[in-house]
């Protein structure tokens, strides 16, 4: 009787997560069900999950199980795409923004088909079919400005190969509460692909840039959602010396083919490390600024986060507000998708997952199975190259059936670790990157 009853609630959660919330933990309104789970329904909570929580002791008050936290009735549907895999998640059909969830990122590439994709404005339409006859202009503040095809950029200077991390800058802004502006991503607005190009340093020596160069300003093809031709769908840059940077590319390949139009091709800027607005797709003009770039998306609350925290909901006051520049620290398991059941008699999983750090390299990674009280290492790769993210593998003992939460926590490089829950918010939601939890269910 009372399996039946927990059965309902689950299907509750299913349905109408908000009435769910209001019966389980008498909550009656609000746009977050994160954070309201009160002593109450603590006790009740091993009935709604189904089976016993071997940790419960150490839940955090106020947590409320991973497994609930994803509420299915506001999932998004999933993404049907030439040459994309299904199981992304279309967050948004005009403009086109779909996600990787976590439990697909298991390979140390990520394969294009896996690749999420964020375009703020419409696919432009004009590609050429010679990719060779792409132009770049370059031109501001250079000695000669520059008109080269793609096919002359790949004759003058050197291609380089490597694997880098692109993330959008709101990845993770899910985290937020209250809830940000924006697409609320998971932590899967990110890839780690191989990415063939020439570096921007290389062409931007070649144009000959003047002291006075400060900035960065990229435009694309892409028109904007309004369709006026007078509008960027955005327009944004990076200082000059990310721009020298000899792992920003200019990009014309991803994962040894030609740069899919939906990733930005022919070419594309790929500024690793930097929120992904930095690297612009369909790119036609760089144009070198001597001030920090003014275009679509550098300004306001756009890509820009608070130097001194403000009070999260608040407006945010502009002279608080400085442009995004690293991405955090992040860490995922990508081995079991968040409640992941296991048959009866499991007592080990063997996990895996990903890490980086935006300009920095995670030094560990850590992971518990008991809210956080005890934590274990796992053996962490080094990045095949600079800005590109790291493995991780471990296996972890499971004490007996019943509701676990797997949590990933990294620490970079100078000792600083994820947070247990987002900070420095910001209304537009950037740079979230709480521990990651994954829901496991061990069947009794
Ligand atoms: N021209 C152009 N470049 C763009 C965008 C865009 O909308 N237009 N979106 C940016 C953002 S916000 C991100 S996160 C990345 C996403 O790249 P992807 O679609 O290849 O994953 O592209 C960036 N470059
Ligand atoms: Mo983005």
């Amino acid at each position: 009787m009372a399996h039946k009853r927990e059965r309902s609630l689950v299907e509750l959660y299913r349905d109408d997560p908000e009435r769910a919330d209001a019966i389980a933990f008498g909550r009656r309104t609000g746009p977050s069900r994160r954070g309201f789970l009160g002593g109450a329904g603590l006790a009740g909570l091993g009935a709604l999950i189904g089976t016993q929580i071997p940790f419960a002791a150490n839940m955090p008050s106020g947590l409320v199980p991973m497994a609930l936290a994803q509420a299915p009735a506001n999932a998004p549907k999933t993404l049907t795409f030439p040459g994309k895999a299904p199981g992304l998640l279309l967050l948004q059909e005009r403009p086109l923004v779909a996600e990787t969830p976590e439990h697909m990122l298991d390979d140390d590439v990520t394969p294009t088909e896996k690749f999420f994709i964020r375009n703020n404005g419409l696919v432009p339409d004009a590609i050429p079919s010679d990719v060779n006859t792409w132009r770049l202009t370059i031109d501001g503040e250079v000695n000669t400005p520059l008109q080269l095809t793609l096919g002359e950029m790949k004759q003058r200077f050197p291609v380089v190969r490597y694997k880098l991390q692109m993330e959008c800058g709101g990845n993770g802004r899910n985290q937020f509460v209250p809830e940000a502006r924006g697409n609320q991503w998971g932590n899967g607005a990110i890839g780690n692909a191989e990415w063939t190009g020439v570096r921007l340093r290389d062409v931007l020596q070649a144009a000959g840039v003047k002291p006075s160069a400060v900035y960065t300003g990229n435009f694309g093809a892409d028109p904007h959602l309004s369709g006026a031709t007078d509008r960027q769908s955005i327009s944004r840059g990076v200082p000059i010396a990310k721009a020298m940077d000899e792992h920003t590319l200019l990009v014309f390949e991803m994962n040894g083919q030609p740069l899919p139009v939906i990733h930005g091709g022919p070419l594309r800027v790929l500024a690793p490390g930097w929120p992904g607005s930095a690297s612009h797709k369909w790119i036609n003009r760089i144009w070198i600024r001597d001030r920090e770039h003014d275009g679509a998306g550098m300004t306001g609350t756009s890509y820009r986060i608070p130097r001194v925290p403000m009070v999260p909901g608040s407006e945010a006051v502009n002279s608080n507000m400085m442009v995004m520049q690293s991405m955090p620290l992040r860490s995922i398991i990508t081995s079991h998708a968040n409640g992941t059941e296991l048959a009866a008699g499991a007592r080990e999983i063997a996990l895996r997952g990903s890490a980086w750090a935006g300009e920095k390299t995670v030094r560990a990674v850590d992971v518990s199975i008991d809210f956080g009280q005890t934590w274990q290492s796992t053996t962490l790769g080094a990045p095949a190259n600079k800005y590109s993210w790291q493995r991780w593998q471990a296996t972890v003992r499971l004490p007996s059936h019943g509701y676990f939460e797997v949590w990933a926590r990294g620490t970079d490089q100078d000792g600083i670790m994820q947070p247990h829950v987002a900070a420095n918010w910001n209304p537009q939601g950037y740079g979230a990157n709480a521990m990651h939890r994954v829901a496991v269910l061990v069947r009794s």
